[in-house]
């Protein structure tokens, strides 16, 4: 073996994810070990998903040590760390890479890794293993021309089927993912960018939709996420997208991220017509001053229209929702509040804001940032902004806004109810108009 990739996210671990248990394979490690197998590299992967912490350490113990590669991401960073250190007790050369590592390469340099990597992996890991020497920071490179050039994710080398029965088991229907581009060019400030920068690399529409159909007959999933930052950018090509499923007759429901100002009527017609039943709108806020602040680009009207859009072609949406960012006051909340009480989304999901390193929210609160514990044990997650509001008050907010949308629903609910009465009461006035006692 010249090379173990694995990535420090245990299911067994996090009882967060097993509550919400809709676990997908690593792309990221797929690609990289399609891609690096396609040269001639003997790759192995181990899913630490489904696996456990003491099988690696085991592995890593009794495998010949060669070179050992970790994906990481700020949340993480605890379990690679432990990770690295047994893998070099054991004499394995450790690489890391992935959205976190590059943020923190002196402390990954210093917890025992030999190379950090920055952004895409395919071609630095090829470098790694080709034997040259390289630098400890691996920096950016060129990244790779044409997508459609690289093999598919090596989903071959992970249990899929296990994935599909673990989301059956819960949730009565099993997905798998699939990435169509790579890179977001919008602005937003607390955004990570760390891997692909601004940059928007798209695969071709038939390439997709051979690995869709590939998919479909190999694995038999009943839905698929499209995992893009914003699946619906480029509207020509979801319109060859749909042609190619289309000519190949395939019809898959599946859920997708959106933003609003990239959904219209065609858009929203062709998702509908693809199978997609529920689009997800980062919404972030109600209020146009955080939404500027943000550089969100983005009006909170266009989020409504959106979302009305997608009721009008059937399709459910789901809105993420920010609290705390920067300049948020009670009138911002109360602003969110209604915002979400019109639009009536089938699902809202929110999080308190924290910056992650390297992103322009970061640099923006430097000063107030004050890290909580040791680096090794925690996240950026926890990092805490001096000055900022508690997590109770953040709790309050969310029992605000989901007793308003509840009760604005009931209301709905009583409310449809009582206009059909009112409705069966007027016509049958008038049907009774001319009974007449004898
Ligand atoms: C799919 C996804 C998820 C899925 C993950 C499912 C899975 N197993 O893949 C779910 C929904 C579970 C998820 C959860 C979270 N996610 Co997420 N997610 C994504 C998303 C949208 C796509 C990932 C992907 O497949 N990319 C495509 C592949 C090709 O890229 P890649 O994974 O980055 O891999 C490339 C490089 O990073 C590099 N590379 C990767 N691994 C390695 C390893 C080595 C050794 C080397 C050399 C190189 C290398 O090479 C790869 C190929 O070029 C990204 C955004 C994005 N577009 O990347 C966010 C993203 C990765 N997620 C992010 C975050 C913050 C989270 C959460 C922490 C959110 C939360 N608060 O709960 C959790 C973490 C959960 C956990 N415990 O790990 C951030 C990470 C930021 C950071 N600095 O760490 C991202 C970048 C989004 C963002 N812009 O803010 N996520």
């Amino acid at each position: 073996m010249d090379l173990l990739l694995t990535h420090g996210f245990f299911l067994d671990e996090d009882e967060k994810e097993q509550r919400i248990m809709k676990p997908y394979a690593p792309l990221g490690l797929l690609y990289l070990s399609s891609h690096l197998r396609a040269r001639g590299f003997d790759v192995e992967i181990y899913d630490s998903t489904f696996g456990s912490r003491r099988e690696l350490y085991r592995i890593l113990s009794t495998e010949p040590p060669t070179v050992l590669g970790i994906n990481a991401n700020l949340l993480t960073r605890s379990s690679v760390l432990g990770i690295i250190a047994h893998a070099r007790a054991a004499g394995w050369r450790v690489v890391v890479g992935g959205p976190e590592p590059a943020n923190y390469a002196e402390e990954y340099l210093a917890a025992g890794a030999d190379v950090v990597v920055d952004g895409e992996g395919e071609l630095a890991l090829e470098e790694v293993l080709s034997g040259r020497s390289v630098p400890r920071i691996f920096g950016p490179r060129a990244l790779i021309e044409s997508l459609d050039g690289q093999p598919w994710p090596d989903r071959e080398r992970v249990d899929i089927p296990r994935y599909l029965r673990t989301w059956r088991d819960r949730h009565g229907k099993g997905s798998i993912s699939v990435i169509t581009a790579r890179g977001c060019p919008y602005h937003c400030r607390w955004c990570s960018h760390s891997v692909f920068g601004k940059t928007h690399r798209r695969r071709s529409a038939a390439s997709v939709a051979d690995e869709v159909e590939w998919l479909l007959e190999r694995y038999q999933p009943d839905m698929l996420w499209m995992a893009d930052d914003v699946f619906t950018i480029h509207h020509g090509w979801l319109g060859e997208y749909a042609a190619e499923l289309a000519r190949r007759g395939i019809r898959i429901p599946f859920e997708c991220i959106t933003r609003a100002d990239r959904l219209n009527e065609r858009a929203a017609a062709l998702l509908a017509g693809m199978g997609c039943f529920r689009v997800w709108i980062g919404s972030e806020s109600g209020s146009q001053r955080i939404l500027d602040r943000m550089q969100r680009g983005v009006r909170v009207e266009q989020v409504a229209a959106a979302v009305e859009l997608c009721r009008t072609h059937g399709i459910q949406t789901g809105m993420f929702l920010m609290w705390g960012y920067e300049g948020e006051e009670i009138a911002d909340i109360e602003l969110t509040v209604q915002h979400v009480k019109k639009t009536q989304p089938d699902i809202f999901l929110t999080t308190v804001s924290y910056p992650i390193k390297g992103t322009p929210y970061y640099e923006e609160t430097a000063s107030k940032l004050v890290g909580i514990g040791d680096w090794g044990q925690s996240s950026d997650r926890d990092l805490r902004l001096r000055g900022r509001h508690s997590r109770r008050y953040y709790e309050f907010a969310d029992l605000l806004l989901k007793s308003e949308v509840a009760l604005e629903k009931a209301i709905g609910a009583h409310r449809d109810e009582l206009q059909q009465r009112i409705a069966t009461a007027r016509q049958g006035l008038s049907e009774a108009a001319y009974e007449v006692e004898a």
